[in-house]
């Protein structure tokens, strides 16, 4: 018996030894989407590559956990990674919306300074590390169920989130925010004459069904992350940071192949009879640009210190 005691003792002290620790994640966009199953392919790499050394564990999407309560769960460390957007934690930090005004890519931000700025910020407001972005090169668009000729939304219900607040108010559109689970219904009840999103993934909600018309030009660029809480990223070993890292940057070198699915939505929209609505060359380009203009005021007013500093570096022309 006593050597028995001292052999499972041997193995408990090894295993603490061989240090395979498993991070739970969770999803702010439900499993079906095309953000999730990019996450999957990844992490099931990882996991292969990480045994004895790293493993991810998914909790859930929104079913387990509502998403604009994923941003505070990292933060005190109830999960330890998140999939999720800046729009959906700016109950944490309002800085964490701006990562829409990126207009040049996450793995050009990584040599010019600006995921070194995000993290800067993520570390002291928000108690977490940004690892990396999984969508990049995506405009979110306007999508109607009633025609407008021109960019005024006085009159029109839209639904948001913090990423479109700004600009559609500006066009005089009266807001009301949701989360994405909750659009079908209030389309469906007539509750809102539109919403917000990218120009990809409104089939896997069945949005297309309810959804007439979309207004080009896109503006702002699509973000999703992983996001991961401060002390457990800190409590990791150097394999453990280089392993997953490695596989956070591989993932982020593949944002390319957004592009192809975006066209693929777009081509899928028309199919379904969802009508383009344009504006003329002048007044388009007035639409993209308040969108900026308004986008920059807002975070440069909720964060005066770090608002002018992201824009230098997350801007083409700046
Ligand atoms: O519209 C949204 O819910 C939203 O803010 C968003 C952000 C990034 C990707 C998809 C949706």
């Amino acid at each position: 018996m006593k050597t028995l005691l001292l052999v499972a003792a041997a193995f408990a002290a090894g295993s603490v030894q061989a240090q395979e620790t498993t991070l739970r994640v969770v999803s702010a966009f439900a499993e079906n989407t095309q953000y999730v199953k990019n996450y999957e392919a990844f992490a099931k790499k990882l996991n292969a590559e990480g045994k004895g050394t790293l493993q991810l564990s998914f909790i859930g999407g929104p079913k387990a956990m509502p998403p604009f309560e994923v941003g505070n769960a990292v933060r005190t460390g109830v999960v330890d990674i998140a999939v999720t957007t800046g729009a959906f934690y700016t109950n944490i930090m309002p800085e964490a919306d701006a990562l829409k005004l990126t207009q040049i890519p996450a793995t050009e931000l990584r040599k010019n300074g600006g995921t070194e700025l995000i993290n800067k910020i993520w570390n002291e407001k928000a108690n977490m590390q940004y690892l990396g972005r999984i969508i990049d090169f995506t405009p979110f668009h306007l999508y109607l169920t009633r025609k407008i000729d021109k960019p005024d939304l006085t009159g029109l219900k839209i639904r948001i989130t913090p990423v479109y607040r700004d600009f559609f108010q500006a066009l005089g559109a009266t807001v009301v925010q949701t989360a994405p689970g909750e659009v079908y219904t209030a389309l469906e009840r007539g509750v809102v004459d539109g919403y917000g999103w990218p120009i990809n993934g409104i089939f896997d909600l069945n949005w297309h069904e309810k959804t007439r018309f979309r207004v080009d030009p896109g503006f702002y660029n699509a973000e999703v992350s992983l996001i991961m809480n401060l002390d457990k990223w800190k409590a990791l070993n150097a394999k453990q940071r280089d392993l997953l890292m490695k596989h956070v940057i591989a993932l982020e070198a593949q944002n390319d192949s957004w592009k192809k699915v975006n066209e693929e939505d777009t081509r899928k929209q028309k199919e379904a009879g969802i009508q383009v609505i344009t504006f003329d060359q002048v007044t388009a380009k007035q639409y993209y640009d308040k969108a900026y203009d308004v986008g920059w005021a807002g975070a440069i007013k909720a964060s005066p210190t770090y608002g002018p500093q992201m824009r230098k570096l997350f801007s083409r022309n700046q």
